[in-house]
This record gives C-alpha cells, structure tokens and sequence, in this order.
C-alpha cells in the first residue's frame, strides 16, 4: 500500500512531462494518491490531458490564478470531484515576462512588476485560501510551493523573480502561522536549475548548470524526479510536524560562499 493511498490532491503548474509539477505528480501518484490537474492556456491543454489521464485523473480544468473567480470555480469543481475533501496542493507556478528575466531589475516597469508578484506569489495565498475549507473537511492538509535561492540572494537576470520569490517565502511563513490552527502545513522545495520548457527560453540556462556542476557540493544537476521525492517527502505524513520551511534540493548549492 502506497503513502498517499486514499490521499486527494490538486496539482497546479503541469505543462509538459519535463514539468516540476509533473515530477512531482507522478511521486504521489505512485503513492497511490488520487490527482486533479489544472492548467495554463489551450496551448498546453492536450498535454496536460494526456499526462493526467496516464495517472488516471478524475478533474482535469483551466485555472488562471491570477482570477479569484477562476480559483474559486476551480476549488469548487475540487469539492465535487473529491466529495468535499482535499488532503495535498501543489503550487508550481510562476511567470514573469521574458524581457523581465534579461538586463536590469532597475529597469523593470511597475505593471510587470505586479503582474509578476501576482502569478507566482499571491497565487499561493489565493489557493490557500480555497483550499482552507476542503482539507479541513478532512481533519488537515498539506500544500507545497517552489521556491529559489533567488530570491534570498540576487541571481544576475532572476530580477522581478527573485522579488517574488521572497515574497513567496514570506508568505509561506504566514500561512503557516494561519494554517496550523486547521492541521493544515506548508513548506518550499528551492529547487536548483531544472531543465524545464520554462527554463529553456532563459538565455545562459546552460550556464548556470554548469555553475551547480562545478560548484555545489555534488556537482550535479538537479532533475524533476529529485524534486518529486522531496516533494513526496514534506507532502507526506513523515513530514507531519514539518511546516513553514525550505527544503533545498540543490545539489547543496545554497550552503556555498564561493
Ligand atoms: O523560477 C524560475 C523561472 C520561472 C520563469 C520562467 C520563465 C521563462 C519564460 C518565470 N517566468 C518565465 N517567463 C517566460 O517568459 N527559475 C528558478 C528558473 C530560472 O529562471 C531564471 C534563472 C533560473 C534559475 C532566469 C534568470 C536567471 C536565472
């Protein structure tokens, strides 16, 4: 009997089978955890249909997060699907405009600034917040974000990102605090470079793997499984006095000062 037997959850940020979500799905899935997926834009929504249903998905909808009409019908489509009931969320998502990610932070513009902080770390709060009566039904829950090194120490060209990835720790925190109350805990995996559809419109990816490689304690690049079992980790009962943190899955990138 798997860890996640009988377990519910909603798994937000899949877009292709290179996704972090998507490394992360199939660890709770062969757990034996029952997934709803939610995606971005018809671009992607075959893909998504076709990953979701080879893990035998009941729900699989559009979610803008950036709507809290959205999120309200997508964690309302959840209850029905899952009798109310919601045991794990994942939330790995994140967007800020490619011109964004290149040149000066100095020179990022105030919409796109918002526009950033909204995607990938008021997202969480929103989802959170639905999520709240769902895994209370069930006596708890536990939710997990993705975070980066980013946005704790400045990356050349993570920019906004970065802003928005410590607005995310941050909020992380407060969740917490708010959550506990319910059962319900959550923490951050910050993952090193990946090597996602995200991650290969970055000019200089390459280079940054090459970075982890020579520098990290076990100069080696991260993968989406690394992630996955880390993930399966904090979202499982093993973790259940485990809230508000970070988990680094870094090739211990993060404990280096040069
Ligand atoms: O969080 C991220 C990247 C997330 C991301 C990726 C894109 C690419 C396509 C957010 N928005 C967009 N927008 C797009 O148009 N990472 C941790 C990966 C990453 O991205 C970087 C990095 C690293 C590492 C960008 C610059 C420098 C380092």
């Amino acid at each position: 009997m798997g860890i996640f037997e009988g377990k519910r959850g909603l798994v937000l940020g899949v877009a292709n089978k290179r996704s972090i979500a998507w490394g992360i799905a199939q660890r709770l899935a062969a757990g034996g955890a029952e997934l709803a997926f939610t995606f971005q834009g018809e671009r992607i929504e075959s893909s998504v249909r076709d990953l979701a249903a080879s893990v035998g998905s009941p729900l699989v909808t559009a979610c803008d997060v950036r709507s809290d009409d959205d999120v309200g019908r997508v964690f309302r489509e959840v209850g029905e699907t899952f009798e109310g009931q919601l045991d794990l969320l994942v939330h790995s998502v994140a967007y800020a405009a490619a011109e964004d990610l290149e040149g000066r932070f100095t020179d990022t513009p105030r919409d796109r600034f918002w526009m950033a902080l909204d995607v990938s770390a008021y997202s969480l709060v929103a989802c959170a917040r639905a999520a709240e009566p769902l895994m209370d039904a069930g006596g708890g829950g536990s939710i997990l974000t993705m975070t980066y090194l980013g946005g704790e120490r400045a990356v050349p060209h993570y920019n906004v990102m970065g802003v928005a990835k410590a607005t995310l720790d941050a909020s992380v925190r407060y969740l917490a605090w708010d959550l506990g109350q319910k059962n319900i805990r959550i923490n951050a995996v910050s993952a090193g470079p990946v090597r996602t559809l995200a991650a290969r419109s970055i000019a200089g990816f390459p280079t940054m793997e090459a970075i982890v490689e020579e520098r990290s304690p076990l100069h080696r690049h991260i993968g989406a499984d690394d992630v996955g079992a880390a993930a399966a980790y904090l979202l499982s009962e093993d973790a259940r006095n485990v809230t508000g943190t970070t988990l680094y899955v870094d090739s211990g990138y993060h404990a280096m000062g040069m």
